[in-house]
Protein backbone atom coordinates (compact mmCIF):
# COMPACT_ATOMS: atom_id res chain seq x y z
CA UNK A 1 0.00 0.00 0.00
CA UNK A 2 1.66 3.48 -1.04
CA UNK A 3 2.48 5.94 1.50
CA UNK A 4 -0.78 8.21 0.51
CA UNK A 5 -3.10 5.63 0.86
CA UNK A 6 -1.34 4.24 4.30
CA UNK A 7 -2.66 8.28 4.99
CA UNK A 8 -5.81 8.10 3.52
CA UNK A 9 -5.68 10.06 0.87
CA UNK A 10 -5.83 8.32 -2.30
CA UNK A 11 -8.69 5.48 -3.27
CA UNK A 12 -6.64 2.16 -3.35
CA UNK A 13 -5.79 0.97 -6.65
CA UNK A 14 -6.96 -2.01 -8.08
CA UNK A 15 -3.91 -3.74 -6.89
CA UNK A 16 -3.98 -3.09 -3.51
CA UNK A 17 -8.05 -3.73 -3.36
CA UNK A 18 -7.35 -7.29 -4.62
CA UNK A 19 -4.56 -7.50 -1.61
CA UNK A 20 -7.14 -6.23 0.31
CA UNK A 21 -9.84 -8.78 -1.06
CA UNK A 22 -7.19 -12.09 -1.01
CA UNK A 23 -6.82 -11.97 3.04
CA UNK A 24 -10.40 -11.09 4.20
CA UNK A 25 -12.03 -13.35 1.47
CA UNK A 26 -12.15 -17.07 2.62
CA UNK A 27 -11.35 -17.93 -1.29
CA UNK A 28 -8.50 -15.93 -1.14
CA UNK A 29 -6.89 -17.04 2.32
CA UNK A 30 -7.24 -20.83 1.53
CA UNK A 31 -6.16 -20.89 -2.42
CA UNK A 32 -2.86 -19.01 -1.11
CA UNK A 33 -2.91 -21.50 2.27
CA UNK A 34 -3.02 -24.21 -0.52
CA UNK A 35 -0.86 -23.01 -3.34
CA UNK A 36 1.83 -22.03 -0.52
CA UNK A 37 1.72 -25.80 0.99
CA UNK A 38 3.26 -29.04 -0.12
CA UNK A 39 1.58 -30.85 -1.90
CA UNK A 40 -0.26 -28.12 -3.06
CA UNK A 41 -4.13 -29.14 -2.51
CA UNK A 42 -7.27 -26.48 -2.47
CA UNK A 43 -10.74 -27.85 -1.47
CA UNK A 44 -13.20 -28.82 -4.21
CA UNK A 45 -15.91 -26.48 -2.58
CA UNK A 46 -14.22 -23.50 -4.49
CA UNK A 47 -15.06 -24.78 -7.30
CA UNK A 48 -18.86 -23.36 -7.11
CA UNK A 49 -19.00 -19.99 -7.99
CA UNK A 50 -21.40 -18.97 -10.17
CA UNK A 51 -19.65 -19.90 -13.11
CA UNK A 52 -18.46 -23.62 -11.76
CA UNK A 53 -22.08 -24.44 -10.87
CA UNK A 54 -22.99 -24.18 -14.38
CA UNK A 55 -19.77 -25.87 -15.85
CA UNK A 56 -21.06 -28.75 -13.25
CA UNK A 57 -24.76 -28.85 -14.39
CA UNK A 58 -23.26 -29.46 -17.85
CA UNK A 59 -20.64 -32.09 -16.21
CA UNK A 60 -24.28 -34.10 -15.68
CA UNK A 61 -25.16 -33.85 -19.67
CA UNK A 62 -22.16 -35.05 -21.12
CA UNK A 63 -22.22 -39.00 -21.43
CA UNK A 64 -19.15 -40.17 -19.69
CA UNK A 65 -20.57 -38.42 -16.51
CA UNK A 66 -22.89 -41.29 -15.28
CA UNK A 67 -23.46 -40.44 -11.29
CA UNK A 68 -26.30 -37.92 -11.81
CA UNK A 69 -28.48 -39.70 -14.56
CA UNK A 70 -28.23 -42.82 -12.82
CA UNK A 71 -28.99 -41.18 -9.40
CA UNK A 72 -31.86 -39.88 -11.32
CA UNK A 73 -32.92 -42.77 -11.99
CA UNK A 74 -32.83 -44.19 -8.97
CA UNK A 75 -35.06 -41.48 -7.59
CA UNK A 76 -37.49 -41.45 -10.39
CA UNK A 77 -37.92 -45.42 -9.59
CA UNK A 78 -37.78 -45.63 -5.50
CA UNK A 79 -39.07 -42.30 -4.63
CA UNK A 80 -42.33 -43.56 -3.41
CA UNK A 81 -40.47 -45.79 -1.35
CA UNK A 82 -38.14 -43.53 0.02
CA UNK A 83 -40.86 -41.01 0.50
CA UNK A 84 -42.62 -43.90 3.17
CA UNK A 85 -39.13 -43.93 4.80
CA UNK A 86 -39.34 -40.09 5.11
CA UNK A 87 -43.06 -40.31 6.29
CA UNK A 88 -46.07 -37.49 5.79
CA UNK A 89 -45.29 -33.88 6.87
CA UNK A 90 -41.43 -33.96 6.45
CA UNK A 91 -39.07 -31.15 6.08
CA UNK A 92 -35.94 -31.75 3.65
CA UNK A 93 -32.86 -30.07 4.02
CA UNK A 94 -30.58 -31.08 1.02
CA UNK A 95 -26.94 -30.45 1.44
CA UNK A 96 -25.20 -29.47 -1.45
CA UNK A 97 -28.16 -28.73 -3.21
CA UNK A 98 -27.12 -27.19 -6.59
CA UNK A 99 -29.67 -26.93 -9.28
CA UNK A 100 -32.39 -28.65 -7.27
CA UNK A 101 -33.33 -31.17 -9.98
CA UNK A 102 -33.18 -34.52 -7.55
CA UNK A 103 -35.42 -33.23 -4.47
CA UNK A 104 -38.44 -32.70 -7.00
CA UNK A 105 -38.72 -36.29 -7.18
CA UNK A 106 -39.11 -37.00 -3.43
CA UNK A 107 -40.95 -33.92 -3.26
CA UNK A 108 -43.62 -35.30 -5.54
CA UNK A 109 -43.58 -38.80 -3.80
CA UNK A 110 -44.15 -37.03 -0.59
CA UNK A 111 -47.12 -36.70 1.53
CA UNK A 112 -48.17 -33.03 2.23
CA UNK A 113 -43.90 -31.81 2.87
CA UNK A 114 -43.94 -29.00 4.66
CA UNK A 115 -40.62 -27.40 4.27
CA UNK A 116 -37.61 -28.16 1.84
CA UNK A 117 -34.12 -25.78 3.04
CA UNK A 118 -32.11 -26.24 0.29
CA UNK A 119 -27.99 -25.97 1.03
CA UNK A 120 -25.21 -24.57 -0.99
CA UNK A 121 -22.22 -22.85 -0.79
CA UNK A 122 -23.38 -20.86 -4.49
CA UNK A 123 -25.63 -18.25 -3.75
CA UNK A 124 -26.85 -17.20 -6.48
CA UNK A 125 -27.48 -20.50 -8.50
CA UNK A 126 -29.60 -21.40 -5.11
CA UNK A 127 -31.70 -18.94 -5.20
CA UNK A 128 -32.70 -19.00 -8.58
CA UNK A 129 -33.28 -23.10 -8.06
CA UNK A 130 -35.17 -22.09 -4.68
CA UNK A 131 -37.63 -19.80 -6.77
CA UNK A 132 -37.98 -22.62 -9.43
CA UNK A 133 -39.57 -24.34 -6.62
CA UNK A 134 -41.54 -22.18 -4.91
CA UNK A 135 -43.39 -21.28 -8.14
CA UNK A 136 -43.59 -25.28 -9.34
CA UNK A 137 -44.66 -25.95 -5.29
CA UNK A 138 -47.06 -23.50 -4.14
CA UNK A 139 -47.87 -24.96 -0.76
CA UNK A 140 -44.32 -25.53 0.22
CA UNK A 141 -42.32 -23.37 2.49
CA UNK A 142 -38.97 -23.19 0.72
CA UNK A 143 -35.95 -21.40 2.27
CA UNK A 144 -32.69 -21.52 1.08
CA UNK A 145 -29.33 -21.34 2.70
CA UNK A 146 -26.57 -20.36 1.29
CA UNK A 147 -23.35 -21.77 3.47
CA UNK A 148 -20.59 -23.64 3.65
CA UNK A 149 -21.96 -26.85 5.60
CA UNK A 150 -18.18 -27.74 5.89
CA UNK A 151 -17.87 -25.11 8.35
CA UNK A 152 -21.22 -24.13 10.95
CA UNK A 153 -24.30 -24.33 9.85
CA UNK A 154 -27.30 -22.65 11.74
CA UNK A 155 -30.45 -24.41 11.07
CA UNK A 156 -34.07 -22.92 12.07
CA UNK A 157 -36.13 -24.81 14.72
CA UNK A 158 -37.93 -28.00 12.21
CA UNK A 159 -41.01 -27.35 10.14
CA UNK A 160 -42.36 -30.63 10.97
CA UNK A 161 -40.53 -34.13 10.99
CA UNK A 162 -36.76 -32.98 9.58
CA UNK A 163 -35.24 -35.34 7.08
CA UNK A 164 -31.26 -34.92 5.59
CA UNK A 165 -30.97 -35.58 1.86
CA UNK A 166 -27.47 -35.65 0.22
CA UNK A 167 -27.36 -36.39 -3.11
CA UNK A 168 -24.89 -36.86 -6.17
CA UNK A 169 -21.76 -38.60 -4.07
CA UNK A 170 -20.39 -35.11 -2.56
CA UNK A 171 -20.05 -37.02 0.27
CA UNK A 172 -16.97 -38.69 -2.20
CA UNK A 173 -15.43 -35.36 -1.83
CA UNK A 174 -14.36 -36.01 1.54
CA UNK A 175 -11.63 -37.69 2.88
CA UNK A 176 -12.72 -40.81 5.20
CA UNK A 177 -11.81 -39.69 8.35
CA UNK A 178 -13.87 -36.20 7.72
CA UNK A 179 -16.57 -37.69 5.85
CA UNK A 180 -17.80 -39.72 9.09
CA UNK A 181 -17.42 -36.03 11.18
CA UNK A 182 -19.62 -34.55 8.58
CA UNK A 183 -22.14 -37.47 8.77
CA UNK A 184 -21.96 -36.86 12.64
CA UNK A 185 -22.71 -33.50 12.48
CA UNK A 186 -25.52 -33.73 10.05
CA UNK A 187 -27.17 -36.38 12.66
CA UNK A 188 -27.17 -33.43 15.14
CA UNK A 189 -28.45 -30.88 12.89
CA UNK A 190 -31.42 -33.39 11.75
CA UNK A 191 -32.11 -33.31 15.37
CA UNK A 192 -33.29 -37.55 15.51
CA UNK A 193 -34.45 -37.62 11.39
CA UNK A 194 -33.48 -40.09 8.92
CA UNK A 195 -30.91 -39.24 6.00
CA UNK A 196 -30.52 -40.29 2.59
CA UNK A 197 -27.47 -40.38 1.22
CA UNK A 198 -26.20 -40.93 -2.64
CA UNK A 199 -22.69 -42.88 -3.24
CA UNK A 200 -20.90 -43.42 -6.17
CA UNK A 201 -19.49 -47.00 -6.35
CA UNK A 202 -16.30 -48.28 -6.90
CA UNK A 203 -16.19 -49.34 -11.02
CA UNK A 204 -14.11 -50.27 -13.56
CA UNK A 205 -11.58 -47.99 -14.15
CA UNK A 206 -11.94 -47.06 -17.36
CA UNK A 207 -15.39 -45.71 -16.55
CA UNK A 208 -14.24 -43.76 -13.72
CA UNK A 209 -11.63 -42.30 -15.95
CA UNK A 210 -13.72 -41.64 -18.68
CA UNK A 211 -15.96 -39.97 -16.40
CA UNK A 212 -13.56 -37.04 -15.27
CA UNK A 213 -12.07 -37.05 -18.74
CA UNK A 214 -15.26 -36.03 -20.60
CA UNK A 215 -14.91 -36.27 -24.48
CA UNK A 216 -15.93 -32.52 -24.73
CA UNK A 217 -13.59 -31.15 -22.09
CA UNK A 218 -16.45 -29.89 -19.54
CA UNK A 219 -14.58 -31.51 -16.69
CA UNK A 220 -11.25 -30.14 -18.08
CA UNK A 221 -13.10 -26.52 -17.99
CA UNK A 222 -15.11 -26.68 -14.81
CA UNK A 223 -11.54 -27.23 -13.03
CA UNK A 224 -9.30 -24.62 -14.56
CA UNK A 225 -12.29 -22.38 -13.89
CA UNK A 226 -10.58 -22.35 -10.62
CA UNK A 227 -8.09 -20.51 -12.04
CA UNK A 228 -10.39 -18.00 -13.79
CA UNK A 229 -12.06 -17.56 -10.73
CA UNK A 230 -9.05 -16.26 -8.96
CA UNK A 231 -8.53 -13.69 -11.49
CA UNK A 232 -11.96 -12.87 -11.53
CA UNK A 233 -12.50 -12.52 -8.13
CA UNK A 234 -8.63 -12.21 -6.64
CA UNK A 235 -6.89 -10.27 -9.38
CA UNK A 236 -4.28 -13.24 -9.63
CA UNK A 237 -2.85 -13.62 -13.09
CA UNK A 238 -3.22 -17.29 -13.67
CA UNK A 239 -2.26 -17.86 -17.89
CA UNK A 240 -5.27 -20.85 -17.95
CA UNK A 241 -3.36 -21.78 -21.49
CA UNK A 242 -0.54 -22.73 -19.31
CA UNK A 243 -2.07 -25.23 -17.25
CA UNK A 244 -3.58 -28.34 -18.06
CA UNK A 245 -6.39 -30.69 -16.35
CA UNK A 246 -5.29 -34.06 -14.72
CA UNK A 247 -7.79 -36.36 -13.33
CA UNK A 248 -7.08 -40.16 -12.79
CA UNK A 249 -8.27 -42.91 -10.88
CA UNK A 250 -6.30 -44.35 -7.60
CA UNK A 251 -6.91 -47.34 -6.98
CA UNK A 252 -4.95 -48.30 -3.58
CA UNK A 253 -7.17 -44.66 -2.09
CA UNK A 254 -10.57 -46.04 -3.98
CA UNK A 255 -10.66 -42.25 -5.44
CA UNK A 256 -10.21 -39.95 -8.05
CA UNK A 257 -8.08 -37.64 -8.11
CA UNK A 258 -8.06 -33.97 -9.92
CA UNK A 259 -5.19 -31.80 -10.24
CA UNK A 260 -4.03 -28.61 -12.43
CA UNK A 261 -0.73 -28.92 -13.81
CA UNK A 262 1.75 -26.44 -14.84
CA UNK A 263 2.68 -26.64 -18.44
CA UNK A 264 6.07 -24.82 -17.79
CA UNK A 265 7.84 -22.96 -14.96
CA UNK A 266 6.29 -20.02 -14.13
CA UNK A 267 5.58 -17.29 -11.50
CA UNK A 268 2.07 -16.23 -11.05
CA UNK A 269 1.11 -13.00 -9.00
CA UNK A 270 -1.71 -13.47 -6.36
CA UNK A 271 -2.91 -10.54 -4.08
CA UNK A 272 0.62 -8.90 -4.34
CA UNK A 273 2.18 -12.60 -3.50
CA UNK A 274 4.45 -14.64 -6.26
CA UNK A 275 4.05 -17.90 -6.58
CA UNK A 276 6.14 -20.45 -8.55
CA UNK A 277 5.50 -23.42 -10.20
CA UNK A 278 8.11 -25.39 -12.37
CA UNK A 279 6.82 -27.38 -15.62
CA UNK A 280 4.75 -30.49 -13.98
CA UNK A 281 4.13 -29.07 -11.00
CA UNK A 282 0.28 -29.92 -9.89
CA UNK A 283 -2.12 -28.52 -7.44
CA UNK A 284 -4.72 -31.33 -6.51
CA UNK A 285 -8.61 -29.82 -6.63
CA UNK A 286 -11.05 -32.88 -5.89
CA UNK A 287 -10.59 -35.86 -4.06
CA UNK A 288 -13.74 -38.20 -4.99
CA UNK A 289 -13.78 -41.36 -3.19
CA UNK A 290 -15.80 -44.44 -4.62
CA UNK A 291 -17.03 -46.75 -2.56
CA UNK A 292 -18.98 -50.23 -2.18
CA UNK A 293 -22.27 -50.58 -0.32
CA UNK A 294 -20.90 -52.18 2.76
CA UNK A 295 -17.90 -49.57 2.62
CA UNK A 296 -19.99 -46.97 2.95
CA UNK A 297 -22.72 -48.58 5.36
CA UNK A 298 -19.66 -49.11 7.50
CA UNK A 299 -18.73 -45.65 7.65
CA UNK A 300 -22.10 -44.92 8.21
CA UNK A 301 -22.32 -46.98 11.18
CA UNK A 302 -18.95 -45.67 12.65
CA UNK A 303 -20.98 -41.81 12.32
CA UNK A 304 -23.62 -43.14 14.60
CA UNK A 305 -25.57 -44.06 11.74
CA UNK A 306 -28.24 -47.05 11.63
CA UNK A 307 -28.33 -48.23 7.63
CA UNK A 308 -32.01 -48.84 7.00
CA UNK A 309 -32.28 -49.53 3.11
CA UNK A 310 -30.14 -49.25 -0.11
CA UNK A 311 -30.93 -49.16 -3.24
CA UNK A 312 -28.68 -49.70 -6.41
CA UNK A 313 -29.13 -49.41 -9.99
CA UNK A 314 -28.85 -52.78 -12.05
CA UNK A 315 -25.28 -51.91 -13.10
CA UNK A 316 -24.06 -51.58 -9.38
CA UNK A 317 -22.74 -47.81 -9.96
CA UNK A 318 -24.29 -45.84 -7.71
CA UNK A 319 -26.47 -46.47 -4.44
CA UNK A 320 -28.66 -44.54 -2.27
CA UNK A 321 -29.41 -44.97 1.26
CA UNK A 322 -31.58 -44.28 3.69
CA UNK A 323 -30.11 -44.23 7.57
CA UNK A 324 -31.64 -43.93 10.86
CA UNK A 325 -29.99 -42.43 13.96
CA UNK A 326 -28.40 -45.09 15.32
C1 LIG B 1 -20.58 -33.07 -7.36
C2 LIG B 1 -18.73 -33.67 -6.09
C3 LIG B 1 -20.24 -35.32 -6.74
O1 LIG B 1 -17.10 -35.68 -7.48
O2 LIG B 1 -18.24 -36.52 -9.10
C4 LIG B 1 -17.78 -33.88 -11.34
C5 LIG B 1 -18.02 -33.16 -8.88
N1 LIG B 1 -15.97 -33.33 -10.28
N2 LIG B 1 -16.75 -33.98 -12.20
C6 LIG B 1 -17.97 -35.61 -8.32
C7 LIG B 1 -17.29 -33.47 -10.14
C8 LIG B 1 -15.66 -33.64 -11.56
C9 LIG B 1 -18.83 -34.36 -8.43
N3 LIG B 1 -19.56 -34.11 -7.16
Amino acid sequence: MSAAQLHGEARPSVRDRNVLSITSSAFGRELLAGLSSQPRVVSPKWFYDEAGSMLFEQITQVPEYYPTRTELALLEQHAPAMAAHMGAGAEIVEFGAGASRKVRLLLSALVAPRRVLPIDISGDHLEKAAERLRIDYPGLAVLPVVTDFTRALDLPPPMGRRVGFFPGSSIGNFEPAQAQRLLRRMAGWLAGGGLLVGVDLVKDPALLHAAYNDAQGVTAAFNLNLLARANRELGADFDLAQFSHSAFYNPPRSRIEMHIVSRRQQTVCLGGQRVEFDEGDSVQTECSYKYTVESFQRLAVAAGWMPHAVWVDEARWFSLHWLQPG
